[in-house]
């Protein structure tokens, strides 16, 4: 009898990759276990392969408490999770307060500033991130600890994201939404500001541009981890060129960040 060859199976790349699905779940649990709180009616919820563990965790706080509460998606495939999940579907134009946005990244830095965009959903990513405002008032020293109105925005990823600085382990560039007609000025105009060979996004494929689910055009833009030492001066620099409608750098809006490690321990920062 012939025998059929059986596959040579790749036991680390399993085992990476459980470690990484592992590492992602750990971060989303704790974040929803601190931040969704029995008295918070509207969240948003974010992109990305981290994003339905925190959907699974909030299910498990169980149809009592869920049934009070409005959730906005950032893009396609978080409204089509929170459909799934037999929650209330809400849009950031109805709810233009959030009581927290929880989402994911591609690098955060020691200073909680974010690259984000890998999606292409950052626009949207940013409106909900915005609008989830709470007052903190505190005495204690540091930028981020003043009275003030923070962003109840938290971001949950696993240990590749987390990073001193930007541009670290995310090699890509920062993703820049742009409205179709101007990608090739824009294109020049990152050069001029810096941007090492800015790229437009193409799909799987390679048949055209990737499309947001706002119609526009992804450039990846690439910045030396020097200039991205200083991510608000980038952004800056970015948000100025004419036809850019949103940057995927979001200086100094989280107001946490949960790493799921290797080791099944987690960062909170
Ligand atoms: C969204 O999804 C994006 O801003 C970011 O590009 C990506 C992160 O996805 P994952 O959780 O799969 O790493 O949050």
């Amino acid at each position: 009898v012939k025998q059929t060859p059986v596959p040579e199976l790749n036991p680390p790349t399993l085992v990476v990759t459980t470690e990484i699905e592992a590492s992602k779940q750990q971060a989303a649990w704790a974040a929803v276990d601190r931040h969704i709180l029995p008295h918070h009616i509207v969240i948003g919820i974010g992109s990305g392969s981290t994003v339905p563990y925190v959907v699974e965790r909030i299910v498990a706080q169980g149809a009592d408490v869920n049934k009070h509460r409005v959730f906005i998606p950032t893009g396609f495939q978080s409204k089509e999770l929170i459909v799934a999940a037999n929650l209330r579907l809400g849009d950031v134009d109805q709810y233009p307060v959030i009581d927290v946005t929880i989402d994911g990244a591609d690098e955060v830095d020691r200073d909680l500033n974010a690259i984000k965009g890998g999606g292409a959903c950052h626009l949207r990513e940013k409106v909900l991130a915005e609008a989830a405002d709470t007052f903190v008032p505190t005495n204690a020293e540091g930028p981020r600890s003043r009275d003030r109105l923070t962003h109840s925005f938290i971001i949950v990823a696993d240990y590749r994201k987390n990073s001193e600085y930007l541009g670290t382990n995310w090699k890509a560039g920062v993703p820049v939404e742009v409205a179709p007609f101007a990608y090739a000025k824009v294109l020049q105009n990152l050069v001029l500001v810096g941007s090492q060979n800015p790229k437009l996004r193409m799909g799987k494929a390679k048949a055209g541009p990737v499309v947001s689910d706002n119609g526009n055009f992804i450039i990846d833009a690439p910045f030396s981890t020097e200039d991205l030492k200083d991510p608000l001066r980038i952004l800056k620099l970015i948000k100025m060129l004419t036809g850019v409608v949103e940057v995927g750098l979001f200086c100094h809006m989280a107001e946490a960040a949960y790493f799921g490690n290797v080791d099944g321990s987690l960062t909170v920062r």
